[in-house]
């Protein structure tokens, strides 16, 4: 109680305009403080009523605790100190007589246990000349921000009209494109009826062909087979021809030639032809003569389907049993003499006498050029073909601006689009272990110092600050997955700065990365909470 009557006097006053006020109470609060107010005290909630007296009084009456704001009575009271040439600051009122110097004016200590030096105005003014440093700062951001707010509007107008003529242009693009899609199918309808006609007469030549080559090795087969040259074809002359072994026993009984004869005696040519060798031909094989077998020769290994594995023209010059290479023509009769002629007027024919065969046969099986007719009909196709081909890439080449163009219209870049100077700039910021990068609007990601691939941490997804000051910061998303983890993401702070640059990175939590960046974009003229002092109030 003594303490009571000791701390009921504690008025300070500020200036002669201000309300004197008790020890502890904010500028905003001093109207709750009147002593001329009947001698009660309403707490500031509102919830009881005391004595003017019981303010300051060391005991804490209301549960709001504002009977108490210069004491430390009161576990939830707030201590004001003005500060006077500083900033006033508030402070748990616990803080109070505790011993230590909380307010630069030293008025939380005044119960004589501690001395604190006043040091509000050397801080008023280092906290000034800060406020007016940011204040610059801020201001030629301003400047700066005016100018890219200028180039974003210019760049959006510069794309809008781009965007509007490549629109215009598009439709008579594609109006060229259909023009010259039906052009192409007109040429190309004749060029497909002569191309399938001339295929159509190739494939009926490839069957003549194949047909003549059947009939010339079924002759030649029953000749060599007719080795009395009785015109026919016996039970007798086939059992020396092991292939006809069906039972494999090694001998080829009267019973399984006739089996191969279709149970006749004998063939004569026409049957042979027709009914016998499109059964035999798959084994047939023409005998080898005794005399190279005499001479010691090998013989040659036979292959999968147990034909002999001699070249095509040692079979023809040195077995008489052999069939003749298939002619190409069937007027044109394979000529051994012939060749030989020729051989000797041409020497150097010899080196591709090897390749005879293989050649001629694919010659053969090659389809001829295309007449005169087709081929300008081809020509004509071609025309029109890489004509319509040029203008669909036309259009798809306007597709694709149109796109990107679209792609950056949707995009917000701030109230006046000052933001837009940031697109399609990358931002590097390198810490102990990696090199970030940010290409604004676009991507960003991570790069071992040491080496390795790069980790990507999202892609440009939305603007991600509160409602009031929404360009505050941007979230880029889905990122490489983290190992039993989130996709990787990160949140960009953006604050008011001199450049554009990129100036920490950090993983506040697994996965999920914070980069800083200033920028003048960032400036609006007002200190941030962030600027230094300005957090001083608790
Ligand atoms: C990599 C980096 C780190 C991340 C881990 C998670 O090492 O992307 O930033 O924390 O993967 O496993």
């Amino acid at each position: 109680m003594i303490m009571k009557a000791l701390l009921i006097n504690c008025f300070i006053v500020i200036t002669s305009a201000t309300i004197p006020r008790p020890r502890g109470v904010a500028d905003s609060n001093a109207s709750h403080y009147q002593p001329n107010n009947e001698g009660v005290f309403v707490c500031i909630d509102g919830s009881q009523t005391f004595p003017y007296s019981y303010v300051n009084d060391d005991y804490c009456d209301c549960a709001d605790g504002s009977d108490e704001p210069g004491t430390s009575a009161c576990p939830n009271g707030k201590f004001t100190c003005t500060n006077a040439g500083h900033r006033p600051l508030i402070v748990p009122a616990s803080r109070v007589n505790d011993g230590v110097c909380d307010c630069c004016d030293g008025t939380d200590e005044y119960s004589g246990n501690i001395a604190c030096v006043n040091t509000c105005q050397e801080l008023g003014k280092k906290h000034k000349e800060e406020v007016e440093r940011i204040m610059k700062l801020q201001e030629e951001g301003i400047k700066k921000k005016k100018e890219f707010a200028e180039t974003g509007k210019k760049m959006k107008e510069e794309k809008k009209a781009r965007l509007e003529q490549l629109q215009t242009d598009r439709e008579s693009a594609e109006a060229e494109r259909q023009e010259l899609e039906t052009k192409k199918e007109e040429a190309e309808a004749p060029e497909k009826e002569a191309k399938d006609k001339h295929q159509q007469a190739w494939d009926e030549e490839k069957a003549r062909r194949s047909a003549e080559k059947e009939a010339a090795a079924a002759s030649t087969a029953f000749q060599e087979l007719d080795s009395n040259n009785d015109n026919f074809v016996d039970v007798l002359e086939m059992v020396i021809h092991n292939e006809f072994d069906i039972d494999s026993n090694g001998v080829v009984s009267e019973e399984e030639a006739k089996e191969h004869l279709e149970e006749a005696d004998k063939v004569d040519m026409d049957t042979f032809v027709s009914k016998i060798w499109p059964n035999v031909k798959q084994i047939y094989k023409p005998l080898v003569p005794e005399e190279s077998q005499a001479d010691g020769e090998a013989s040659p290994p036979a292959d999968s389907q147990g034909e002999t594995a001699t070249p095509p023209d040692e079979e023809a010059k040195d077995s008489p049993n052999s069939l003749p290479p298939p002619p190409l023509d069937p007027e044109d009769e394979y000529d051994e003499e012939e060749e030989e002629e020729e051989d000797e007027e041409d020497e150097d024919d010899m080196d591709d006498r090897d390749d005879y065969h293989d050649t001629a046969e694919d010659t053969e099986d090659k389809m001829p050029d295309y007449d005169e007719e087709t081929q300008v009909l081809i020509e004509a196709a071609d025309i029109a073909r890489n004509a319509f081909i040029a203008a669909d890439e036309k259009v798809k080449s306007i597709d694709r601006e149109i796109s990107s163009l679209q792609s950056y219209m949707n995009l917000d870049f701030g109230n006046d689009e000052e933001f837009s100077v940031l697109k399609d700039q990358c931002f590097e910021y390198t810490d102990r272990e990696y090199t970030y990068k940010l290409c604004a609007f676009d991507r960003a990601s991570q790069r071992p110092k040491s080496g390795g691939s790069e980790t990507s941490l999202g892609t440009w997804g939305k603007w991600s600050g509160p409602e009031n000051d929404r360009y505050s910061s941007q979230l880029y998303e889905r990122g490489q997955n983290c190992w039993n983890g989130p996709d990787r993401s990160v949140k960009v702070h953006f604050k008011c700065g001199p450049e554009n640059q990129l100036t920490n990175a950090y993983e506040p939590s697994r996965c999920e990365y914070a980069f800083d960046f200033i920028s003048p974009v960032s400036c609006s003229g007002k200190i941030s909470p962030m600027d230094p002092h300005s957090h001083d109030e608790l």
